[in-house]
């Protein structure tokens, strides 16, 4: 009887695999595994065996029965997912979908290369809370309450004491009170706002990179070597840069830094608006009474500092006309700058 069990085994098997449609396969459950089928019968007749026999053939026969059960159904998902046709099939040949890979702002790698260009000469980098009390922002910077000179930078206020900060000078005052009397060498980035009109060169939020660096007998000379070098690394080797007089209330003297412009090599072009120059920093000596207010001696440490718009520095740089591009979330200029 177990020669009939693995005889019918390997002829259901066969069978199985000769099927070629979902038809086939029901005909192939029906004549093996159904009521009247092939395994059915046999166990049927397991009443003709000696009685020792039985228990044997009994559990090899449902043994089989289990078996080609498993087997039915293997069978089953295989012809159901050729019977789904190509829609449903893998087209290994199909092209993969684009992954949307994301990029460093133009803001973001602008602020990285003066990071890395100030650490080679020194810098540190350090970072200032965006709102600022009145007093950092404006008083401890000479310019008490109703001084015109408030007048340059159109403020935020958050209440009459708390301000969204105009620019990143306050980082000096909080840079030397934090390291006095040790001499200084920093660099303050941050987001600065002014309540002014948006237009192609100015935003009413854009960063801007504080430098500062106190010390005993630290001159003018230092701060002009240090633009100059900044503008070579940042622009290129052959740049001129130049000092116009200007005015700030916490530097004496106070400067605007230029650079001839990339463009048109200092021939007058739409960027420079044809003067040659282009601006890329305001800066100065620091006032001998905000080196006071810092906590330092002015009769024994001198400092200067400077105040630059990385967004100026992007636009020179890549030739962008206008600074609205910037915050506009606009894809097709971010993607740009990869
Ligand atoms: C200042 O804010 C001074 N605190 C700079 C300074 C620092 C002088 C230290 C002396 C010593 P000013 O307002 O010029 O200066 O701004 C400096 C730079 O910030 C500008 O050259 C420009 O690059 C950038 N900037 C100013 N306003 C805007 C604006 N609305 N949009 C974009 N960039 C701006």
């Amino acid at each position: 009887m177990s020669g009939k069990l693995d005889k019918l085994g390997e002829e259901a098997r066969e069978a199985l695999q000769a099927t070629s449609s979902l038809d086939q396969l029901a005909d192939w459950r029906v004549k093996y595994l159904g009521r009247k089928g092939a395994v059915a019968q046999l166990l049927r007749g397991v009443g003709e065996l000696p009685p020792e026999d039985r228990p044997a053939f009994g559990q090899a026969a449902n043994e089989l029965k289990e078996l080609l059960a498993e087997s039915y159904d293997a069978r089953h998902e295989e012809l159901s997912r050729a019977a789904a046709g190509p829609a449903e099939a893998l087209d290994i040949t199909l092209p993969g979908r684009p992954v949307n890979v994301g990029r460093l702002h133009i803001t973001t790698q602008t602020l990285r290369e003066i990071y890395a260009i100030f650490a080679r000469m020194g810098f540190q980098v350090e970072e200032w809370p965006e709102v600022e009390s009145d007093l950092l922002n404006f008083e401890l910077l000479n310019m008490p309450p109703h001084h015109p000179a408030r007048d340059m930078w159109d403020t935020f206020y958050v209440n009459p004491k708390v301000v969204l900060r105009t620019h990143t000078s306050p980082g000096q005052i909080r840079s030397m009170r934090k390291h006095c009397p040790d001499p200084i060498r920093v660099i303050l980035p941050g987001k600065c706002y002014r309540y002014e009109a948006v237009t192609a060169r100015s935003e009413f939020m854009f960063y801007q990179v504080e430098g500062l660096a106190v010390g005993k007998r630290i001159t003018l000379a230092d701060l002009k070597g240090t633009m100059v070098d900044f503008a070579r690394q940042m622009f290129g080797a052959d740049r001129k840069v130049r000092f116009r007089c200007s005015h700030f209330p916490f530097t004496e003297p106070s400067v605007e830094v230029d650079m001839d412009c990339i463009i048109c090599a200092g021939e007058g072009c739409r960027v420079c608006k044809h003067t040659g120059w282009v601006e890329i920093s305001g800066a100065g000596m620091v006032h001998p009474q905000v080196l006071r207010n810092g906590g330092y001696d002015p009769d024994v440490y001198s400092g200067y500092a400077f105040g630059m718009g990385p967004e100026r520095i992007a636009m020179i740089k890549y030739s962008i006309d206008d600074i609205r591009l910037f915050y506009s979330n606009d894809l097709r200029f971010a993607r740009q700058f990869g």
